[in-house]
């Protein structure tokens, strides 16, 4: 298989029945596929749950044995959730301001200059972590320095090479945020940990703990799913070279672009739900008590929805993707991550003219009987002027 390419691993499953099985550290979990159910289901909060007594169920692998602290605003349902959507989206639509984009703008004009001096560069870690970290003090408003601890910690806070459920990697996630908390309440500063700390949420000030579980989703939530999102699109533009000058051509066409190669990739798979009650979907008995999952790779390839779903159209104009999710819990940080993405398709078009692909090392998600190419372990190229 080409390394650009990302099959549907969901289509024969979603043709005949609508929901795929799979097992998860028995805790069973019933994929819904098809478009249509994804955003039926998304929407039904009441029937099919975030919240829920164990933290971390929602998470496919679950977190349950890993974590303790609820990740906020994602395992919160409403009406609460809206109480702490209302404080974060003002602070999470930054990346539109001019200045905030245009230091997005330096950050990746360094990665590409620095990669076009060197034969080969390893994407993975040497491009998309650095430029996913780096982006993200941004987001936080700290110190750009404190970048290189987050790129020492590799590419996600939760898995190791050894394990999908890292305990002692996440205890290094978890101490880190406990410290910056306490750093930002002796020394407030504008970063989010102080901004969150003043903050009060249906007049009581947001607790430590509260502000911690904010925190963990942004450096959890936002890390594989960028790092994935930017080295798919390399792959993408190295196995299609002739894209690359399309865009410097048509720079008009980046946005939509964007929005396909998230729609092709799904960086994330999918996202769990608990059922609070025996319901249905596609004919599908699910009990009370079990779960469900948004599975927003296989809604993107849905044959009903999108023409020609394996193929990317970089100028698809009605593309109703989830990749983002979609209704209540849709993705916080996705102003930032579509503002890199803009950015760094612009700037690569403008500086780059082919991307040769030297090794790759597949990334590929075991769901029971589905195998999922999500991104790569490894990507080495080589970036040619
Ligand atoms: C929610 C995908 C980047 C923070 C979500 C959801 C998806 C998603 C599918 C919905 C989850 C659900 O319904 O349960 C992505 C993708 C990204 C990305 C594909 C990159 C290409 C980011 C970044 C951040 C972030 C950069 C922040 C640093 C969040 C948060 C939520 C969320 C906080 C929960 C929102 C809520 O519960 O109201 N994301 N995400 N994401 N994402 Fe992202
Ligand atoms: C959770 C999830 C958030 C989870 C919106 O997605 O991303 C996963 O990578 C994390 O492991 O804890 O933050």
């Amino acid at each position: 298989m080409k390394a650009s390419e990302f099959p549907d691993a969901f289509k024969d499953a979603r043709q005949k029945e609508g929901v795929g099985k799979m097992n998860d550290q028995d805790d069973p979990v019933t994929m819904v596929l098809r478009h249509k159910e994804v955003r039926k289901c998304a929407h039904q909060w009441q029937a099919f749950q975030s919240g829920g007594d164990e933290v971390g169920r929602i998470v496919i692998p679950s977190e349950v044995k890993i974590r303790d602290t609820r990740q906020i605003p994602f395992e919160v349902d409403p009406p609460q959730h809206k109480s702490f959507r209302d404080i974060l989206d003002p602070w999470f639509k930054r990346p539109l301001n001019e200045e905030y984009s245009s230091k997005i703008t330096t950050i990746i004009e360094e990665i590409i200059d620095e990669s076009l001096k060197s034969n080969e560069v390893e994407v993975v870690a040497d491009f998309a972590l650095k430029l996913q970290s780096r982006a993200l003090t941004l987001l936080l408003n700290i110190p750009y320095s404190e970048a290189n601890l987050w790129i020492s910690w590799g590419t996600h806070v939760f898995r190791s090479d050894d394990s999908d459920l890292d305990a002692d990697k996440a205890n290094i996630l978890y101490d880190y945020i406990d410290k910056q908390i306490d750093l930002a309440i002796e020394t407030p500063s504008e970063s989010l940990y102080s901004v969150l700390l003043n903050s009060e949420v249906d007049g009581e000030k947001m607790t430590k703990e509260e502000v911690k579980g904010v925190l963990i989703l942004t450096f959890a939530g936002g890390r594989d799913t960028v790092i994935n999102a930017v080295t798919n699109s390399i792959a993408y533009f190295a196995g299609n070279p002739k894209a690359l000058a399309v865009l410097k051509e048509k720079p008009e066409m980046i946005n939509n672009a964007v929005e396909e190669l998230v729609r092709y990739f799904s960086p994330l798979t999918q996202m769990g739900r608990v059922a609070t009650k025996d319901t249905h979907v596609c004919e599908h008995a699910i009990k009370a008590d079990t779960r469900i999952s948004l599975n927003w790779a296989s809604a993107n390839r849905d044959e009903n929805v999108f023409e020609t779903p394996n193929e990317v159209v970089l100028d698809r104009k009605v593309n109703p993707h989830v990749s983002f999710g979609f209704g209540t819990h849709n993705c916080l940080g996705a102003t930032h991550a579509r503002q890199i993405l803009r950015i760094l398709l612009a700037k690569l078009s403008q500086k780059v003219t082919s991307i040769a692909t030297l090794d790759s090392k597949e990334n590929i998600e075991n769901l029971g009987e589905f195998n999922r190419k999500v991104g790569f372990d490894s990507l080495n190229v080589q970036f040619k002027k």
